[in-house]
């Protein structure tokens, strides 16, 4: 497939933007899909922003049906939204539609586009800044789940297959493996065997799952903090993206995947493990957060795999991350040589610590849950 780049003119024409582009350049940090924002100039009034996205080919095969969630969802949100006195756009997504009426556009060499306005007066962080701002992410993705508590989640398409099912995660790191591809088992060894270690680990929630201890539910399954816009004035959590993979999941994977991110202060590829630390008083911080978010919806089992949550979703990525670099980076986003070894290696390092801590950790979720 032609670089995203080399499609743009085609695509920007493609929708009707109210006014004449005046620039599209790559935006954002996510790992996935392309990313651009647009300008536009209106006569009457300042520039207009939007988003523009390819989807990510390697990730997502059904683009048809990812859009069609992501269009049912932020529909549904827009109308939980406006019932209870918020502001539609800002506090969710909306799909524009190209000019073809789709929910999307397919250029001339098979890319995927969307288009969404640019939520304007929001940031979004890399990191947690303060702990005030990691508590407006937890509420806000609390909320998300809380807001489509009534979803019709049959409705929903698997858009990544097996995305959260981490022995399936674990039987394909073994498989890369086995291959070695690109001779690379030898640079990892330790990482390797610190995963195998946990192996039994895997499955203690798809088995908490099958056995109808934890339930099924809408779940957004990629609640990194900067999948959150928080509002440049306030510092709360305004508007939910990147809902790609909002899909029927497990409510302690969102939650994991947040902490997972968030509660350290270091880059997800930071090549100095002395700096990579889970922050308990952070994963406290956010654990009160995202249970005053939920509002209540979580049962007692849900609230008390919390911990596992945290650990299972750091596990994974690592898993994730080593896979990736041992077919040769495929599927995330990489701006230089080992960097997918270097974030599952920050990932192995915030396992461990999460070991070191964990009584502590199952302590801290019962103080919260007495709380909310
Ligand atoms: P990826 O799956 O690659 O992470 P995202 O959908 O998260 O893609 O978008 C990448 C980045 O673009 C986000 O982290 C955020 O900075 C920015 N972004 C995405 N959508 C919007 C939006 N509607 N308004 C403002 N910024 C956005
Ligand atoms: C990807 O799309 P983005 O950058 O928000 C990935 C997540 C990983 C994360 C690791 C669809 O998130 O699952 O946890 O990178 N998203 C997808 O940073 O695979
Ligand atoms: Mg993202």
């Amino acid at each position: 497939m032609s670089s995203a780049e080399e499609r743009l003119s085609e695509v920007l024409g493609a929708f009707d933007f109210g006014a004449p582009v005046v620039g599209a350049i790559r935006y954002g940090n996510g790992h996935i899909n392309d990313t651009f924002v647009v300008h536009t100039q209106p006569e009457d009034c300042c520039c207009r922003r939007f988003i523009l996205q390819r989807m990510s080919p390697a990730a997502f095969k059904r683009p048809d049906q990812l859009m069609e969630n992501i269009t049912g969802v932020t529909d549904y949100l827009g109308r939980e939204i406006e019932q209870h006195g918020g502001e539609r756009d800002r506090e969710a997504l909306r799909v524009i539609r190209p000019r073809n009426g789709e929910p999307y556009y397919t250029d001339q060499a098979g890319g995927a586009w969307r288009l969404y306005p640019f939520v304007e007066r929001t940031i979004c962080y890399q990191t947690a800044e303060t702990p005030e701002l990691f508590a407006s992410s937890g509420r806000a993705f609390g909320r998300f789940q809380r807001l489509l508590q009534g979803y019709p989640a049959e409705t929903l398409h698997e858009t990544i297959p097996h995305f959260h099912d981490t022995e399936d995660r674990l039987r394909k790191l073994k498989e890369a493996v086995a291959a070695d591809s690109m001779d690379r088992v030898k640079l990892c060894q330790p990482e390797i065997d610190f995963i195998l270690a946990r192996e039994a680990d895997c499955s203690v929630a798809l088995k908490a799952l099958r056995e109808g201890v934890l339930p099924l539910r809408v779940t957004h399954n990629d609640t990194k903090l900067n999948n959150v816009l928080m509002d440049e004035t306030t510092g709360e959590g305004m508007c939910i993206i990147d809902l790609d993979t909002v899909m029927p999941g497990l409510s302690i994977n969102d939650f994991g995947d947040s902490i997972r991110f968030g509660a350290n202060h270091s880059a997800e590829d930071e090549t100095d493990l002395s700096k990579v630390n889970l922050d308990v008083e952070l994963f406290a911080t956010y654990t009160a957060a995202f249970l005053e978010g939920a509002g209540g919806t979580l049962t007692k089992a849900e609230v008390k795999y919390l911990p596992w949550g945290a650990k299972l979703m750091t596990l994974e990525c690592g898993i994730r991350f080593l896979t990736d670099y041992l077919v040769g980076d495929e599927y995330f986003h990489i701006s230089r040589e080992h960097q997918n070894l270097d974030r599952c290696r920050t990932q192995c390092k915030l396992v461990s610590d999460m070991e070191a801590h964990w009584d502590e950790l199952n302590a801290i979720v019962e103080r919260c849950a007495s709380l909310f």
